[in-house]
């Protein structure tokens, strides 16, 4: 196997809402295969500076920059910042994403609004700006962060999914009209992840927690760490013909119907 098909030490990657999470999970692993990470968050400048320090002792070469990722003008100023004093963005990764558990019938219109603009209209802003110097380039990877929700529902999450399956059918979209640049679009599908985000639903004895646990073939939440292997695969040369594709890190939950809690 040659080493240098995923060598992606002389790229630069943004990775959105990289402060925590999984976000912060992928971005590490693109740092420790040697790429320039561009953390964004939009909390905090302490929470940025504070990503930026730990991706430093772990040598990584990383730097922070605060912008809400849903306002279109931000974004640009943003990305015009990030390359003239760091570099082009070779990789991005659209992963910015909240979610929140309310059944529809008593959701508020502006939380589904919510939902959908963080979810879905930022990837579609962010890469838009992103994706004119790819365009010049005529280089570049693009993951859109997915979810189990981008193929299956499930009670309480309805705005959520639904961001989340079209942000799959933006990615086949963006595959369709940026794949003759020499720009590869795809997914990374992430199962069920030991994350702040699921900190709620992970609780030990909760029937969530059981039911997960049962339903993954793993046997097991997934380690946020678990993301890094599909991260470098779908940034780095390995990857250059595949486009428009989802790549589900499930653990194999998307692969069966389950089992009876008991067997
Ligand atoms: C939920 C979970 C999911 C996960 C993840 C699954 O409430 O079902 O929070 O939505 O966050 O996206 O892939
Ligand atoms: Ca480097």
């Amino acid at each position: 196997m040659s080493t240098t098909l995923f060598d992606i030490s002389q790229k630069t990657a943004l990775v959105t809402g990289a402060t925590h999470g999984l976000g912060m999970a992928m971005a590490k692993g693109l740092g420790l295969a040697g790429a320039t990470i561009i953390i964004n968050g939009n909390s905090s400048q302490e929470k940025i500076d504070k990503a930026v320090s730990e991706f430093k002792t772990l040598g990584i070469d990383a730097k922070g920059y605060r912008f809400d990722v849903t306002n279109e003008e931000a974004v640009q100023r943003a990305i015009h910042k990030i390359e003239s004093e760091v570099a082009p963005i070779d990789i991005l990764i659209n992963n910015a994403g909240i979610i929140k558990r309310i059944p529809l019938e008593d959701m508020e219109v502006t939380d589904f609004k919510k939902v959908i603009d963080v979810d879905l209209v930022s990837p579609f802003i962010v890469s838009k700006h992103v994706v004119k110097g790819m365009i010049q380039r005529k280089a570049g990877k693009i993951i859109n962060i997915c979810s189990m929700m981008s193929e299956l529902g499930r009670n309480s999450v309805g705005a959520y999914a639904a961001a989340k399956g079209g942000l799959k059918m933006l990615t086949q979209n963006m595959a369709t009209e940026w794949g003759k640049h020499n720009i590869q679009i795809n997914g990374i599908g992430p199962g069920y992840f030991a994350t702040s985000q699921t900190e709620p639903i992970r609780i030990d004895g909760h029937p969530f927690n059981d039911f997960i646990v049962g339903r993954t073939p793993a046997g097991k939440w997934g380690n946020p760490e678990d993301l890094a292997g599909a991260a470098i695969f779908l940034a780095s040369k390995a990857s250059d013909f595949v486009n428009g594709h989802i790549l589900y890190v499930d653990g194999g939950i998307l692969a069966t119907i389950g089992k009876p809690a008991n067997e």
